[in-house]
């Protein structure tokens, strides 16, 4: 065969006596990033936002207010005031980071954890209550008409990420789609789907996977045989790493970074946040059944509160005093939402059916008909 009957394939491919010898094509690392470690000692550089105490004390009073929060909703749950509930115990830091990095006009795509963000966002704690009372307003935030609801449906809020940043690349807007997906999430079509677009069209979208080392009753290990979930990015084009995500001020200087590099242009990445997940996968569930105590009594060695209370105190930002102020400030601001939330009247069973069409098909009309016939019934 002559040089010009030569495919382009056969042209670049290596010289034959190569076939034997493999050589590396491709090959990638994983980073794991830490600042502050579980004792609150520092083992990274201090970002310069985390020099200045008022932004921590900011940081960490998020943190506390989403786990009394999270602590009244079980409660209210248990007293049959509120429908099945999704902690985020454990899993503050991680909303917290994403909520104090993101800017305003940034658009979230949560899945049913991130309650700190939201609220970092302006969403009140009576829309969160509202939404998990079975009240649809309560995903209709005055405060973030861009955000996206809670997503319960597994993995696919990526796919809508991947839509949104599209949409803000056309219009050549220097924003970024930020969406949250658990480690059980990344065994779905739907990411595998989404990171392939995001990389290819270089989409100003980051997403965070909070690993928080359960999918319901299936553990991290039987999830994947992947050594790190943040490596599946790099089968798309993007980079992928893993942080800690019980470290706060981690998780905000990497989702700085990530952010950056989104709305200028360069891309999107996966960030991995290595949590636990202390609580119930839902007031639905029982833990007990399938966890062992060990386990979840070593992962209370790492939340990330405490370190950051640690860190706080030993740099001397905080004290005693300050912890009474925030019981008492928190308090008084969980109990007012909750006041807002039971006196809320709650909706007519036929609102299931106002929010889902722009304008309900017959069939539904009929059926929503025969929901308030049996409604008047009863009343
Ligand atoms: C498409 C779909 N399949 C199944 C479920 C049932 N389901 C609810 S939560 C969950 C596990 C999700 O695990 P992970 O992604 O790790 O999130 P986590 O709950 O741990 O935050 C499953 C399978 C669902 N909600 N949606
Ligand atoms: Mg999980």
């Amino acid at each position: 065969m002559n040089q010009t009957n030569k495919s382009p394939l056969q042209q670049t491919a290596p010289p034959l006596y190569q076939v034997n010898k493999p050589y590396v094509t491709a090959s990638f690392e994983i980073k794991y990033h830490q600042i502050i470690d579980a004792d609150g000692a520092v083992v990274g550089p201090i970002p310069d936002f985390a020099r200045q105490p008022e932004q921590l004390i900011k940081l960490y009073q998020a943190m506390y207010l989403t786990r009394q929060f999270d602590h009244k909703a079980i409660l209210l749950q248990r007293r049959g005031q509120l429908g099945t509930y999704a902690s985020s115990l454990g899993q503050e830091a991680i909303g917290t980071a994403i909520g104090y990095t993101m800017q305003a006009d940034d658009v979230l795509l949560p899945a049913y954890r991130e309650y700190a963000a939201q609220f970092l966002r302006g969403v009140s704690m009576t829309e969160i209550l509202l939404y998990w009372g079975g009240n649809e307003q309560g995903m209709n935030f005055q405060a973030q008409k861009h955000d996206f609801p809670i997503n319960v449906p597994i993995a696919s809020q990526t796919s809508h990420a991947v839509g949104v940043a599209y949409a803000m690349q056309l219009r050549q807007q220097a924003r970024v789609a930020v969406c949250v997906l658990g480690d059980g999430a990344t065994s779905k079509g739907d990411f595998y789907e989404a990171i392939n677009a995001a990389g290819n069209w270089k989409l100003p979208v980051v997403f965070v996977i909070n690993n928080n080392h359960w999918a319901i009753s299936l553990p991290r290990q039987k999830q994947s045989h992947a050594k790190t979930l943040a490596q599946k990015a790099i089968a798309a084009g993007i980079s992928g790493e893993q942080v800690d995500g019980n470290d706060v001020i981690a998780m905000q200087f990497r989702l700085d970074k990530a952010l950056n590099k989104a709305r200028n242009g360069h891309g999107p990445s996966v960030i991995e946040a290595l949590s636990y997940r202390l609580g119930d996968h839902t007031t639905a569930d029982d833990a007990t059944r399938y966890r062992s105590k060990d386990e979840l009594e070593q992962n209370w060695k790492y939340e990330p509160l405490s370190r950051l209370h640690h860190y706080l105190t030993n740099m001397g930002y905080w004290s005693k005093h300050h912890d009474q102020q925030l019981e008492k400030n928190t308090q008084h601001l969980v109990e007012s939402a909750v006041q807002e939330y039971l006196n809320t009247p709650a909706q007519a069973p036929e609102s299931m059916f106002d929010y889902l069409y722009q304008s309900l098909p017959e069939s539904l009309q009929e059926q929503r008909q025969s929901v308030i016939q049996r409604h008047q019934g009863h009343a």
